[in-house]
C-alpha cells in the first residue's frame, strides 16, 4: 500500500539538526509534546487569573498593595477592578476550554498516541501536522497580547455574546479586545481542523497488520471520535466568527440590532443576537465533549491497565462514546432556555439534553465494572482516573437537573451552573489529562514521574476541588448570579452567609493551585533525574509499550509491530503473566489471524 512504503521511507530520512527535530518537527511525537507543554503553560495562565477573581470574590474590598505593583493597570489601589474581573472571567473560561483542555487532549494526545498505538511510523500529514502547531501557538500569541492592547481583553464572557462584543463601546474590552478574541479563535479553529484532518486519516489508513477497527484502545477510538466532531462542529463557530468581524469591522449588522448606546445610535440594525447564541452553543455544546471525550479514552486505558483487568463492555463503550458524540449535535439548546425560546421546542432540547444521561452512565457503569474485582495498583495515574470517574459523576448529575428547563430557568447564570460545569467538564478532564501525563509520561521522556510527590499532588488536588466547587452549588440556590464582581448591593442575598463560603471557596482555590506547583516541579524534575524508565514500566498492552522509551523517529525498527489481539488481555486465567501485550500471536496461533486487516475480533 502506497502509505506504507512512504511510512516505510521516512524512517530513513531522520532529522539530524536541533530545529528540525525538536523545534520545527514533524514528529507526532515531538508534536504532541509541543502541545502538551504549551496548553498546559496556557492552563496556568487561566489558573493564575482563577486566583485573581478568587481574591476579589473571596475578600472583596480589601486592598492588597502587592497586587497594584503586580497589575499597576488591572488593579488601582490594590483592588483589582471591575473591567479586568470581566476580562479575568472571560479569558480565564477561553483559555481553559479551547487552549488547555482542548488543545492538550486533542493536540497532546491525539499526537502522541494515535501513531504509536495503531503501530503507524507518523501522522499521514507530518507536515501539516506541524503546521497544525505552529498555527495553534500564534492563537495563543494573539490571545495573550490582547493583555496588552488598549482597553484590554474581551469581557463578554466565553461565550461572546453580542452586543457585549459587537458593539466597540460596551464594554472595556469590547474593542481591540474583542477583536482579537475573534482573531484568536479564528486561528485556533485553523489549527484543530487541521489536526482533526490528520487525525482521522491516520486511524482510517494507517493501522498496522491486524489492527481492525474492533481492536483498537479506547483512546484511540475517543480521540478519532473527537477528532470528527471537531471537524463537524469547529467550522460553525469559525463562521459566526468572522461574521461578528464584520459586524465590528464592516458595517454589516449579522447580530447587532437597533442599538441606541450613550446617547448615540449606533451604525446597525437588523441583526440579531440570538443567532450568535445558536452558532456558538451548535459548537460549544459538542465543545464540552471534545474537551472531555480524550479524557474518557485515557481513563478506559488507565484503569484497564492498572486495575489487570479487561475493560468492561468494550463494544458498549465504543457504541457510547459515538452515541454521545452524534446526540451532542442535538442538545445545544439546553444553553438557551432563557432566551426566549417557544416551550416545546425547549421541551425538544430537554429530551435530547437527558438522552445523553444514557451512554454517559453506560461509560461510568461499565468503569466500575472495570475496577470490580480488579488488583488494583494505586498509581497516581490510576488515582486521577479514578478521581475522574468521581467529578464526571458529580457534575452529570446535576447535568440532569438543569436539563431541564423547570430547574434550569432559576437556576440558569448562578453559581449552580458554574458548580454544574467545572466538575463534569474542567475537573474532570484535567484529571484524565493529569492521567494521561503520568501514566504516559516514562514513555515520552525515558524517565519516571516521583510517585510519592504525584499522589500528594493527587490528593490535595481532589479534596480541593470538592472544597471550591461543591458549596458553589448552594451559592446557586442562594441566587448568587456568576460573572459578577462582587453582590454586596443585592438585598436577596443573604450576605454574611454567602461571604462565610466565599472564603472558603477562594482558600481552597489558592490551596488547589499551589499543590499544581507539585506538578510542574516533579515533571521537570522527573525530566531529568527521574529513574531511567524501561519499555513497559506499567506491564501494558497496547502497541507503544513495545517501542522504546522514547520511541525513535519512524517509531518502530525495520518492521512494523503484527497485532493479535484486542488490548485488553489482562489476567487472562492460565497465561504466565498477568498481561498479554497485542503482538503476541494467539495460541494456537491461526494462520492469516488479523494478517488481512479486516478478520480479526475482538477476544472479549
Ligand atoms: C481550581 C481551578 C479553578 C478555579 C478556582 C476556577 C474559578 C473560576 C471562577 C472564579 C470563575 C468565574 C465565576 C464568575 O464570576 O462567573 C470561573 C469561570 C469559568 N471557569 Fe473556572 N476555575 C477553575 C478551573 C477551571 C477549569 C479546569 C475549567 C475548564 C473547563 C474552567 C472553566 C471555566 C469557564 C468556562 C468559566 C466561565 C467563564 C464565563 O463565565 O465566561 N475553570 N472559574
Ligand atoms: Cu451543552
Amino acid at each position: 500500500m502506497a502509505h506504507e512504503v512512504h511510512a516505510q521511507t521516512e524512517v530513513h530520512h531522520e532529522p539530524q539538526s536541533f530545529w528540525t527535530r525538536y523545534i520545527f518537527s514533524q514528529d507526532a511525537k515531538i508534536i504532541g509534546i509541543q502541545y502538551l507543554i504549551t496548553a498546559f503553560v496556557m492552563g496556568f495562565v487561566a489558573m493564575v487569573l482563577s486566583w485573581l477573581m478568587r481574591l476579589q470574590l473571596g475578600f472583596p474590598g480589601k486592598t492588597f498593595p502587592w497586587l497594584e505593583k503586580l497589575l499597576p493597570h488591572a488593579a488601582q489601589g490594590g483592588i483589582l477592578n471591575q473591567d479586568f474581573y470581566l476580562a479575568a472571567v472571560t479569558m480565564h473560561g477561553t483559555i481553559m476550554i479551547f487552549f488547555f483542555i482542548t488543545a492538550a487532549g486533542t493536540g497532546g494526545f491525539s499526537n502522541f498516541l494515535i501513531p504509536l498505538q495503531i503501530g503507524a511510523r507518523d501522522m499521514a500529514f507530518p507536515f501539516l501536522n506541524m503546521l497544525s502547531y505552529w498555527v495553534y501557538l500564534a492563537a495563543c500569541i494573539v490571545l495573550i497580547a490582547s493583555f496588552f492592547v488598549p482597553g484590554g481583553p474581551a469581557g463578554g464572557g466565553w461565550t461572546m455574546y453580542p452586543p457585549l462584543s459587537s458593539v466597540k463601546e460596551a464594554l472595556m474590552g469590547s474593542g481591540w479586545g474583542a477583536t482579537l478574541w475573534l482573531i484568536a479563535l479564528a486561528l485556533f479553529i485553523a489549527s484543530t481542523t487541521m489536526g482533526s484532518l490528520n487525525y482521522i486519516t491516520t486511524v482510517l489508513n494507517l493501522r498496522t497488520k491486524g489492527m481492525t477497527m474492533g481492536r483498537l484502545p479506547l483512546t484511540v477510538w475517543a480521540l478519532f471520535i473527537t477528532a470528527i466532531l471537531g471537524l463537524l462542529s469547529f467550522p460553525v463557530l469559525f463562521a459566526a466568527a468572522v461574521m461578528l468581524l464584520l459586524d465590528r469591522h464592516l458595517g454589516t449588522s449579522f447580530f447587532t440590532p437597533y442599538l441606541v448606546v450613550s446617547d448615540k445610535h449606533i451604525p446597525h440594525e437588523g441583526g440579531n443576537p440570538i443567532l450568535w447564541q445558536h452558532l456558538f452553543w451548535f459548537l460549544a455544546h459538542p465543545e464540552v465533549y471534545i474537551a472531555i471525550l480524550p479524557s474518557m479514552g485515557i481513563t478506559s486505558e488507565v484503569l484497564s491497565t492498572h486495575a489487570r483487568k479487561p475493560i468492561f463492555g468494550y463494544k458498549g463503550m465504543v457504541a457510547a462514546i459515538a452515541a454521545i458524540a452524534l446526540l451532542s449535535f442535538l442538545v445545544w439548546g439546553h444553553h438557551m432556555f432563557v432566551s426566549g425560546m417557544n416551550p416545546w421546542l425547549g421541551t425538544a432540547f430537554m429530551t435530547t439534553t437527558l438522552l445523553i444521561a444514557v451512554p454517559s452512565a453506560i461509560k461510568t457503569f461499565n468503569w466500575l465494572a472495570t475496577l470490580w474485582g480488579g488488583n488494583i495498583r494505586f498509581t497516581t495515574a490510576m488515582l486521577f482516573a479514578i478521581g475522574f470517574i468521581s467529578t464526571f459523576a458529580t457534575g452529570g448529575l446535576t447535568g440532569i437537573f438543569l436539563g431541564n428547563p423547570p430547574v434550569d430557568i432559576p437556576l440558569h447564570d448562578t453559581y449552580f451552573v458554574v458548580a454544574h460545569f467545572h466538575f463534569v467538564m474542567g475537573v474532570s478532564a484535567v484529571f484524565g489529562l493529569f492521567a494521561g501525563v503520568y501514566h504516559w509520561f516514562p514513555k515520552m521522556f525515558g524517565r519516571m514521574m516521583n510517585e510519592r510527590l504525584g499522589k500528594l499532588h493527587f490528593w490535595l488536588t481532589f479534596i480541593g476541588v470538592y472544597f471550591i466547587f461543591f458549596p458553589m452549588h448552594y451559592l446557586g440556590f442562594l441566587g448568587v448570579p456568576r460573572r459578577y464582581y462582587a453582590f454586596d448591593q443585592y438585598d436577596f442575598i443573604p450576605q454574611a452567609l454567602v461571604h462565610n463560603i466565599n472564603v472558603v471557596v477562594s482558600v481552597a482555590a489558592f490551596i488547589v493551585g499551589a499543590a499544581q506547583l507539585l506538578f510542574v516541579i516533579n515533571f521537570i524534575w522527573s525530566l531529568f533525574k527521574g529513574p531511567k524508565a524501561d519499555r513497559n514500566p506499567w506491564k501494558a498492552n497496547t502497541l507503544e509499550w513495545q517501542a522504546p522509551s522514547p520511541p525513535p523517529h519512524g517509531n518502530w525498527g525495520d518492521e512494523l509491530p503484527v497485532v493479535y489481539r484486542w488490548p485488553y488481555d489482562y489476567s487472562v486465567p492460565g497465561a504466565p503473566e498477568d498481561f498479554i501485550p497485542q503482538t503476541v500471536p494467539t495460541v494456537p496461533a491461526r494462520r492469516g489471524d488479523g494478517g488481512d486487516g479486516k478478520g480479526g475480533q475482538a477476544s472479549q
